[in-house]
């Protein structure tokens, strides 16, 4: 029918143009890395989410998220030393052997796969398997979108990540709300003992990110910090903002 055409002539055309955030440290306020975020042309749709839940509909979501990964990727040369890119990809995708060997084909150390759940794992000793092989191959994991969806505590136990990236709706509102500031609290503690960084996500606020400073977070993202744009300028940050 008629949007499987289109998702196809997109796939073809390769018809995703990624956009990046900056990456912050909160010890130094320097930028560290950069997410790739995926946008699309206006024949799939303004909303990302929506355009690869989409793709998931009508079986083509590995496929998208694959031409995702390659346009995000072909920026890795623009990287500075030292920095490190966020992609984002599904456990579906990550048991795809097309997404893997595009993953593994990057030279190490430079990689947080970011591990993004909108639906339930199905198959996690699979999906451990491929995790296992991106880390031998130099990538880090992260749990992305922590504390929302399916990101449950058992599945960061079970994926063991470098990474922990706290949801927008745990972040946000922070340094007004003493429950949030508990969980934020206990999760630092979380992720230390897993010997994984936390990152807290959506920042728009000094106060927010004051309040996850004095909270022990290692990395913060949001608009604050800067929206998404060309990978230059996510890694051009200036952060002076406190
Ligand atoms: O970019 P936005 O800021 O609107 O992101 C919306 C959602 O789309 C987020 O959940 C994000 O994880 C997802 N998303 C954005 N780009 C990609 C991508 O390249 N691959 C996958 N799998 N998800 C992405
Ligand atoms: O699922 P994932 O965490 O990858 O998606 C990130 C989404 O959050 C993207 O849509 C991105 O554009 C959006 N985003 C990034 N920073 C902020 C922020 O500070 N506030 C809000 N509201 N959205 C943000
Ligand atoms: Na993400
Ligand atoms: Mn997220």
């Amino acid at each position: 029918d008629r949007s499987r055409t289109r998702m196809l002539r997109a796939l073809a055309a390769r018809a995703v143009e990624p956009v990046f955030q900056p990456v912050v440290r909160l010890a130094d306020m320097q930028v560290v890395g950069a997410e790739a975020l995926s946008r699309f042309d206006l024949a799939l749709g303004p909303n990302p989410a929506q355009v690869f839940s989409d793709a998931g509909q009508l079986g083509l979501g590995p496929d998208l998220e694959l031409v995702a990964l390659d346009r995000a990727l072909e920026h890795l040369p623009e990287l500075p030393e030292g920095m490190r890119l966020g992609v984002n990809a599904s456990p579906e995708a990550l048991l795809d052997p097309r997404v893997l060997a595009r993953l593994l084909a990057e030279p190490g150390h430079r990689l947080v796969v970011e591990v993004t759940e909108h639906a339930p794992v199905v198959d996690y000793p699979a999906l451990l398997r491929s995790l296992d092989e991106l880390r031998a191959g130099g990538a880090y994991v992260a749990v992305d979108d922590a504390g929302a969806g399916f990101s449950s505590l058992r599945h960061i136990l079970q994926l063991r990540p470098d990474s922990i990236k706290l949801d927008i709706d745990i972040t946000r509102g922070i340094a007004a709300d003493p429950v949030r500031q508990a969980l934020a609290r206990s999760l630092v503690g979380f992720a230390a003992s897993l010997g994984a960084e936390l990152l807290a996500e959506g920042v728009e606020t000094v106060e927010d990110l004051h309040a996850l400073e004095e909270l022990g977070v290692d990395l913060v993202q949001g608009f604050l910090l800067g929206r998404p744009g060309p990978l230059a300028q996510a890694v051009s940050t200036k952060e002076s903002r406190r």
